[in-house]
Parts: structure tokens; C-alpha cells; sequence
């Protein structure tokens, strides 16, 4: 084991007790029965035309692309029975918790709380903030509403995985290098390993998931791991 790295020996192996996912920059020792998936932000907000994204002035094909992987990703943590965790960007309707450096930023066609063709931007219970129903949450799997782009500000998201000693989360989800990455700096600091499934995320920007994937797993995995959905299928299968 080294000390840059506490999921490998020396070998380049897991250490003992973990199953060995073939992730980036090493193999992740996934700890089946501690762990937890963590889905952001997969909301017609960001997914679908006429929602936040789009009033950014972002094309939203490319995040709509992942929703298959990101349902395959579910089915799979479903059925190793962990806990399942949904998040979503959101406001009360009267935005008390939207700050106005969040609302009055740039020059967006619409801003949080404005009407749309969802209805109104990111604000909570709103058609357009649901999640999307390929991906929809399932009876007994926490729902975070959060308001800002990390999962972990102003939510009882840490209490809850505490309370179920959740050391480790698989992250997928929108955007990339936005809420995502938000999250998983916010878990990575809170003592969580962390892993992102990079074909379950996705960004407006391909380059900045790109770059993004890249910098998480940097030196010996600053923020934390990455790897494909089929590295992760294949490790829990060979694991049954
Ligand atoms: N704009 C953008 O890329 N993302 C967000 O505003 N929120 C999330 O990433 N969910």
C-alpha cells in the first residue's frame, strides 16, 4: 500500500477486501457493503430543452446522450442493493435560498425562478425540475434538493450516508465539471473515496469533461478514481 494511494499494495493490486475495479490512476478497491451511488442533477432542467441549461445558452443533445448509461448504472447498483442517492438543483418558489450572485448571473435567456416552458427555472416541484423518467428515483432512494452546484452545502447528505457508514460513492450524473465535480471535491474532503463513471457523465463541453476526468485522477487521484461503466459491471460480476 502506499501512502498516495490507500486502495493498492505495492503490486498495483486492491488491498484486502475490496473488489478490484480497473479504474484510473489504479485499481479501485470498491468496498460493496459501504458504498453508495450518488446521481446528479439528471433533470429536465439541464437535459431537456427549455430549462436551465438551455437558457444559458448551452445544446443539450450531449446530456441527454448518457441517459441510457446512467439507467444501466442504476440497474446495477440496484441490484447489488445499495444505497441510491438522486440529487437535484433547486429553489424554493419564493428563492429565499437563491442567492442573488446565483440569479443575476451573465445574460441568460432565463433566470432561476423566471417562467419557462417547464415551468418556472430550477425552482422546486416545477415540471421542468424534475428528474427525468429514465433515471427517476425509486421508493426507499434518497432525494437531495440542493441550492447550490455541490450535493454537500445546505443539505443533510452527510448525516444520511453517515448514518449508514457509506464510505465510498459512485458518482454519475450532469454536469461534469460543474455539480459533479462540485460533489465529489466536497465528499473527497469529507474523508469519502470517490468514483466517477465517465461514461455516466456528461458536460455541455467536451473538453471540459475531458479535462475534468483528467484532473480528478491526477496526481495519484486528488479528488479521486475514474473508470468505464463495463471496468465496474465486470469487477461486481466477477465479485458474484
Ligand atoms: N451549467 C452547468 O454546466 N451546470 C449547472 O449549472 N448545474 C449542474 O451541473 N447540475
Amino acid at each position: 500500500m502506499t501512502a498516495e494511494n490507500p486502495g493498492t499494495d505495492e503490486s498495483g493490486g486492491t488491498t484486502a477486501g475490496g473488489i478490484a475495479v480497473d479504474a484510473s490512476p489504479a485499481p479501485f478497491a470498491l468496498d460493496s457493503a459501504h458504498a453508495a451511488l450518488v446521481v446528479i442533477d439528471m433533470q429536465r432542467d439541464f437535459i431537456e430543452p427549455g430549462g436551465f441549461g438551455s437558457s444559458l445558452g448551452n445544446d443539450v443533445a450531449l446530456l441527454a446522450g448518457i441517459v441510457p448509461d446512467v439507467a444501466a448504472l442504476l440497474a446495477l447498483a440496484r441490484g447489488a442493493g445499495w444505497f441510491v442517492v438522486h440529487t437535484r438543483e433547486s429553489h424554493a418558489p419564493d428563492l429565499s435560498d437563491c442567492p442573488p450572485a446565483k440569479r443575476l448571473r451573465g445574460a441568460p435567456s432565463l433566470r432561476v425562478g423566471d417562467p419557462g416552458p417547464m415551468g418556472r427555472i430550477l425552482v422546486r416541484g416545477e415540471p421542468g425540475n424534475a428528474i427525468v423518467d429514465a433515471v427517476a428515483p425509486a421508493p426507499g432512494e434518497l432525494v437531495v434538493d440542493k441550492p447550490g452546484k455541490g450535493a454537500f452545502y445546505a443539505t443533510a447528505l452527510d448525516d444520511a450516508l453517515r448514518a449508514r457508514g457509506i464510505r465510498q460513492l459512485v458518482f454519475a450524473g450532469v454536469t461534469t465539471e460543474v455539480c459533479v465535480q462540485t460533489s465529489m471535491r466536497e465528499a473527497n474532503d469529507r474523508g469519502y473515496e470517490c468514483l466517477l463513471v465517465e461514461d455516466a457523465t456528461a458536460s455541455y463541453f467536451p473538453a471540459f469533461k475531458q479535462a475534468t476526468l483528467e484532473m480528478i485522477r491526477s496526481q495519484g487521484g486528488i479528488v479521486g478514481w475514474t473508470a468505464p461503466l463495463a471496468a465496474l459491471r465486470a469487477a461486481m460480476r466477477d465479485a458474484n
